[in-house]
C-alpha cells in the first residue's frame, strides 16, 4: 500500500529530492540541445513561483491554466504552479477558443500562463476576468522577463490531499470533462506504474509524443524521469520520423508514445539507431498484436502495452519484460485492483467479455458533472472498455463498450478485425465499425490507411480477413482513406467515421 505524509506538495517532492542529490545532473533537454539541469530547473520554478504568488496575485486553490508546446518552461509552470498552492489546469495547444472557454467555465479558471505562440486561441476565448500571461516572448511583461526574486521559494504547506491538477477529458466525444487529482495521486502514478514497470534509473532519458496537456505525457516526460533524477527530451513535435531521430540524437532510453507511431516507425527503422531504447510504452489506444509482433520482430524490444486514462491519471494495467504477453494489456499494476463486471455491477466469469473495473491509489472524481455515477459505481472506477479476463489473470481488451458490433446477432469487436486487417503488409492503419443495416441491425465496414503506393484492392482487403477470421467478421465494404480521424491526444473518433463514413 502506498503511504504518504499528510502533508504533502508534490512538485517540491519531485524537485528537492532529486535536485539535492545532483543539482549538475540534466533534467530536461530540447531537440535544438538545450540542457537544464536540476538547479537550473529549480531555480527558474521557485522564479515562476515567485511571480505567481507576488505580481500575478495567485493564492493557493487559484485555478491555473497552462497552454503551450511540449517545452521545458510549460513543465517548469506546472511545477511552479503545484508548489505555490495552486491548482494546474493543463490544456492541449490544439483546443480551440469554444473548447478553452468551456474548461475555464468548468474549471473556474482565473489565471493562464500561455506560451506566446498558443495565446492567441487563448485570447479568442475571451474568457471573462480570465488574467493571462504569457511566456517566451520578447514583451517587457513577458513572464520569464519580468524582474523577480532569485531566492528560494518556499513550497506552500499542501495536504496530500488537496487538489493538485485538473486534467480535462472529453474521450472521444462531447462535453469536456474536469477530473480532479491530488497531489498524492501525481506521486502515486509514479509509485506503481513507473516504478513497477518501467522500473527507471537517474540514468534514463525519457522521450515520447503526448504533449504534457495529456497525462499520458505529464506522467511519462515530467513526473515519471523526476521521480528518479533521470532526464526528459521534451519535444515540440514529435511525429514518428521526428521521434526516431531523436531517440538517435539523444539516446533516448524510454519511449512513450502510440500505436500508430510504433508502426509507422517501423517502416523507417532501418535509417535509424536506436540501440539506446530499453523500455518502449504504448497506449492511449489498443495496441494491435501485430504491431507489437513487428517491432519485436524488427528492434528485438517488447512494447510494454497499458491502459490509462485521465480519470485515473495513468497506467493501472500493464505488464513488464517477460510477463508481457502480446495481444494482451497485461495485469493490475501492484497498487490496483482489476475485474470484469457486467451491466449490474456483478463479476462475470473469466473468459468472459464485461465491463472493465479498477479500483486504485487514484480515483476518478469529474467536477460538477452528473457523468460521475456512470463512471463510478459501488466504489469501481467503469472506464468504459470491454475486457475479458483470461483465466491466467491477463487482461485482453475487447473494445470501448459503446463500440461493439452487432451483426445478425453476431458480437464482433472491431479491434479484432482491425488486427487482422494490420497483418496485411500493405495495411498501415484501420479502423472497423458497424454501420447501420435494415436486414442485419450493423454491418461491418473497414476505414483502411494503406502505405504508399500500393493499391487500393478491397476485394484482396476482404479476402485476407476471410482467411483469417471467422466469415461472419468480414468487412461488407472497406473504405479506403488517406488519414483516419483523430482527437487531440490520439484516440480514434470511430463515432465519425460510424456517423459520416468517413472524416
Ligand atoms: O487516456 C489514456 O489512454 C491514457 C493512457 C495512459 C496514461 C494516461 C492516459 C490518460
Amino acid at each position: 500500500e502506498l503511504r504518504y505524509p499528510d502533508r504533502l506538495n508534490c512538485a517540491a517532492e519531485l524537485l528537492d529530492a532529486t535536485a539535492g542529490a545532483g543539482p549538475a545532473r540534466p533534467a530536461f533537454r530540447t531537440a535544438a540541445g538545450e540542457v537544464w539541469t536540476y538547479g537550473e530547473l529549480r531555480a527558474r520554478v521557485d522564479r515562476i513561483a515567485h511571480l505567481l504568488t507576488g505580481e500575478l496575485g495567485v493564492v493557493p486553490g487559484n485555478r491555473v491554466l497552462l497552454r503551450g508546446p511540449t517545452t521545458p518552461w510549460l513543465a517548469a509552470c506546472w511545477l511552479a504552479v503545484l508548489k505555490a498552492g495552486a491548482i494546474a489546469v493543463t490544456v492541449l495547444a490544439q483546443q480551440r477558443p469554444h473548447e478553452l472557454r468551456t474548461i475555464c467555465e468548468i474549471a473556474r479558471v482565473s489565471h493562464a500562463l500561455c506560451d506566446i505562440r498558443s495565446v492567441d486561441d487563448l485570447a479568442k476565448a475571451e474568457v471573462p476576468g480570465l488574467a493571462i500571461t504569457t511566456y517566451g516572448g520578447d514583451a517587457p511583461d513577458d513572464l520569464l522577463r519580468r524582474p523577480a526574486s532569485g531566492a528560494p521559494y518556499r513550497a506552500v504547506d499542501t495536504a496530500a490531499d488537496d487538489v493538485a491538477l485538473i486534467a480535462f477529458t472529453s474521450g472521444t466525444t462531447g462535453r469536456p470533462k474536469g477530473c480532479v487529482h491530488f497531489h498524492r495521486d501525481v506521486l502515486a502514478t509514479a509509485d506503481t506504474f513507473s516504478r513497477h514497470v518501467l522500473k527507471p534509473c537517474a540514468d534514463d532519458v525519457f522521450a515520447g509524443s503526448p504533449p504534457l496537456g495529456f497525462t499520458f505525457g505529464l506522467g511519462g516526460l515530467v513526473v515519471f524521469p523526476l521521480r528518479v533524477g533521470a532526464s526528459a527530451l521534451l519535444l515540440e513535435e514529435a511525429h514518428p520520423r521526428q521521434l526516431l531521430a531523436a531517440v538517435e540524437e539523444h539516446r533516448v532510453s524510454v519511449l512513450f508514445t502510440a500505436p500508430t507511431a510504433y508502426r509507422a516507425m517501423l517502416g523507417e527503422l532501418d535509417h535509424h539507431d536506436i540501440s539506446s531504447l530499453r523500455r518502449c510504452v504504448s497506449a492511449g489506444e489498443n495496441l494491435p498484436a501485430a504491431t507489437w509482433r513487428a517491432w519485436r520482430e524488427r528492434t528485438g524490444l517488447r512494447i510494454v502495452n497499458g491502459i490509462g486514462a485521465t480519470e485515473l491519471l495513468h497506467i493501472f494495467i500493464s505488464a513488464a519484460d517477460e510477463d508481457i504477453r502480446p495481444g494482451t494489456t497485461g495485469v493490475p499494476v501492484p497498487g490496483w485492483r482489476a475485474r470484469v463486471q457486467d451491466e449490474r455491477g456483478e463479476p462475470v466469469p473469466d473468459g468472459e467479455p464485461g465491463l472493465l473495473a479498477v479500483q486504485g491509489p487514484v480515483g476518478c472524481r469529474y467536477l460538477a458533472d452528473p457523468r460521475q455515477r456512470v463512471y463510478v459505481r459501488d466504489g469501481w472506477n467503469v472506464t468504459g472498455d470491454t475486457y475479458v479476463r483470461e483465466p491466467d489473470g491477463y487482461f485482453r481488451y475487447v473494445a470501448r463498450a459503446d463500440d461493439m458490433i452487432i451483426s445478425a446477432g453476431y458480437n464482433i469487436a472491431g479491434p479484432e478485425v482491425e488486427d487482422a486487417l494490420l497483418r496485411h503488409p500493405d495495411v498501415v492503419e484501420a479502423a472497423v465499425v458497424g454501420r447501420p443495416d435494415e436486414a442485419r441491425g450493423q454491418v461491418v465496414v473497414a476505414h483502411v490507411v494503406l502505405r504508399e503506393g500500393a493499391a487500393r484492392d478491397a476485394e484482396a482487403l476482404r479476402a485476407h480477413v476471410k482467411a483469417e477470421l471467422a466469415p461472419y467478421k468480414c468487412p461488407r465494404e472497406i473504405v479506403f482513406l488517406d488519414a483516419l480521424p483523430r482527437t487531440a491526444t490520439g484516440k480514434l473518433q470511430r463515432f465519425r467515421l460510424r456517423d459520416e463514413g468517413a472524416p
